[in-house]
């Protein structure tokens, strides 16, 4: 470490840790339960006033999980998964909080987790063999261990809009909603964007305002949720025999079950296809995965079963024109599939405009609105619904620097390298939850969340075991899984479109395909690197 960055890390009154965790949403809360269980003196430092990570900033109208509540919820404890009972379906943002509150209550972990405390920088004190981590709240930390559970999607990316300071109304990001809700009645509401939370909130914002303009970019697929009050029945049914739907789904490229249909669409006949398609549509949602093993393979199959879902978007929307604009011409699948409650409907709505932007973009923001391809639009409110600086962005907004001052930001310039998404050569001691090069966003968050948390917990109790000080990730297994991590999307038509996945939505970022696609092999290769004594990473006395 130089004697310039020694100096921005203040030595007074410095705390003393075995690990730090940072945030505390699903990763962090286990991790945090987890270092525990093996008896380290570990703290949850988190930039929000409660827990949730994602959950605890978007409370944006409507927003709910996609993936059913049933497996869309931690699985380490079956006691936790026996007693705690799902309202609905697809868990509802406020359902979710109070089983996160609920997580932290049963397992005693408040008195570790510190909120209203960003970390601001990590940097290695390489004499020492720890991390020294500087807060907002001007606290210095010494830790053996730094681990990041900053989660996917928590960086909001509100773009460079020319004039946005200029605008008189008010304007939100459904990442950063006011905890107090927003009242739309009476109002002309513009929402840019027409992702995941726009399709969720679209509709609510469309039976409150007075006016509701959307700015598509791009349109999107989206599949009825049929959400639904959970039927208690079902519920008994799942838990009496929880297991067997937990290995489903952590055998599935998802690692959640989407009862996926072995068969290829290239080998069935169009009625098969029909067949298939409309029990999809009828399962809801993300179930659409699901379809044909070939969905994300076989371009052509891709095609047809595209063009099943433009029919049904034609079918919902009664102006033809509106209902071609809002009919994606990408492929299905390689940017996430959205679920919704009555989306594409909310277009009949007398009080709904869609509005192409995808040849014009937004010229600016004006005091009293939107310019859009020399046209102005008044409103009172604009939502930016434009999603996120995904995977990289929260770790990058920490300063954090490794061996030889190498801030971690600077060796990403070109996109993230990190062996199995957990570890980055040159940062020893130093682990990710979720990182770019794991399977994370492709999968339900938790059960990832859980297979890395898990991980960790065993790699540090083998450091104490063999007497060990420190584990790195070598640069040249760095090298092989980045590549791996690229060949593979790149036998899949995941990465033919400009999706976050690939870091597509925020301008200048480097286009990278960044999560690993496929959870189980990915699981079965971090337990060959175990098995193997850690292969791939440096292991110090
Ligand atoms: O963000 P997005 P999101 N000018 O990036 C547009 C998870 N999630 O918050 O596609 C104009 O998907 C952008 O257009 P384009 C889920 O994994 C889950 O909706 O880049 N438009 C796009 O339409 C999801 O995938 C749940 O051309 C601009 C939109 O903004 C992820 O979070 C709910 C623009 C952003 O869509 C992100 O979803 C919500 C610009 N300059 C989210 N920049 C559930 O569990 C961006 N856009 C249900």
């Amino acid at each position: 470490m130089s004697a310039t960055q020694s100096t921005i890390i203040s030595k007074t009154s410095v705390r003393t840790l075995d690990a730090i965790v940072v945030g505390a949403g699903f990763a962090g809360l286990y991790m945090l339960h987890s270092l525990r269980k093996l008896g380290l003196n570990a703290r949850i430092y988190e930039a929000a006033s409660g827990p949730g990570g994602t959950w605890f900033w978007n409370r944006y109208p409507g927003a709910r999980c996609d993936i059913p509540s049933l497996q869309y919820s931690y699985q380490f404890s079956d006691d936790l998964q026996q007693e705690w009972e799902w309202a609905e379906r697809y868990a509802s943002q406020p359902e979710i909080l109070k089983y996160v509150e609920h997580v932290i209550e049963r397992f005693k972990l408040r008195p570790d987790i510190q909120f209203n405390t960003r970390v601001q920088a990590a940097h290695l004190d390489e004499a020492a063999g720890r991390w020294q981590i500087q807060t907002s709240t001007g606290e210095t930390v010494s830790a053996k261990f730094c681990i990041m559970a900053t989660g996917c999607l928590s960086s909001t990316n509100v773009p460079d809009f020319k004039g946005l300071d200029s605008f008189r109304g008010k304007f939100y990001h459904t990442g950063q909603w006011p905890h107090e809700g927003v009242d739309f009645t009476g109002q002309r509401v513009a929402v840019i964007g027409t992702g995941s939370s726009a399709v969720q909130s679209i509709p609510l914002i469309a039976a409150q305002a007075a006016q509701l303009t959307v700015f598509q970019r791009t349109a999107n697929f989206s599949v009825p949720a049929h959400n639904a009050p959970l039927d208690p029945a079902e519920q008994k049914r799942v838990k009496a025999n929880y297991d067997e739907l937990r290995t489903a789904g952590k055998n599935q490229l998802l690692a959640w079950d989407i009862d996926p249909n072995a068969k290829l669409a290239a080998d069935a006949t169009p009625a098969e296809i029909r067949a298939e398609c409309e029990r999809r549509w009828r399962m809801g949602g993300l179930y659409f995965y699901g379809v044909f093993a070939d969905l994300l393979i076989n371009p052509e199959s891709n095609r047809v079963l595209a063009e099943f879902i433009r029919d049904k978007i034609h079918e919902q929307v009664k102006d033809p024109a509106v209902a071609e604009l809002l009919s994606p011409k990408t492929v299905l699948g390689c940017k996430r599939i959205c679920a919704d409650t009555d989306y594409f409907q909310t277009y009949n709505r007398e009080n709904v405009l869609l509005v192409d932007i995808s040849k014009s973009g937004i010229d600016e923001i004006t005091p009293q609105g939107l310019r859009v391809g020399g046209r102005d639009y008044a409103f009172d409110a604009i939502v930016f619904a434009t999603g996120f600086d995904a995977m990289t962005g929260s770790i990058n907004r920490v300063d954090v620097r490794g061996r030889h001052g190498q801030k971690l930001k600077d060796k990403w310039a070109a996109g993230p390298r990190t062996y199995l998404g957990l570890s980055s050569a040159g940062f020893p001691n130093f682990f990710i939850i979720s990182g770019p090069g794991s399977p994370s966003v492709l999968t339900c968050m938790i059960t990832s969340i859980e297979q890395h948390v898990e991980f960790i917990t065993e790699c540090i109790d083998y450091l104490r075991k063999h007497r060990l000080a420190h584990i790195e990730a070598t640069v040249e297994a760095e090298n092989r899984w980045v590549e791996h991590v690229n060949e593979v999307a790149g036998s899949t038509l995941f990465n033919s479109c400009s999706s976050w996945y690939l870091g597509a939505n925020v301008p200048g970022k480097p286009r990278i395909f960044m999560p690993y696609v496929g959870f189980p092999p990915y699981v079965a290769k971090c337990n060959e690197i175990v098995a193997k004594g850690y292969e791939g990473f440096a292991l110090t006395a």
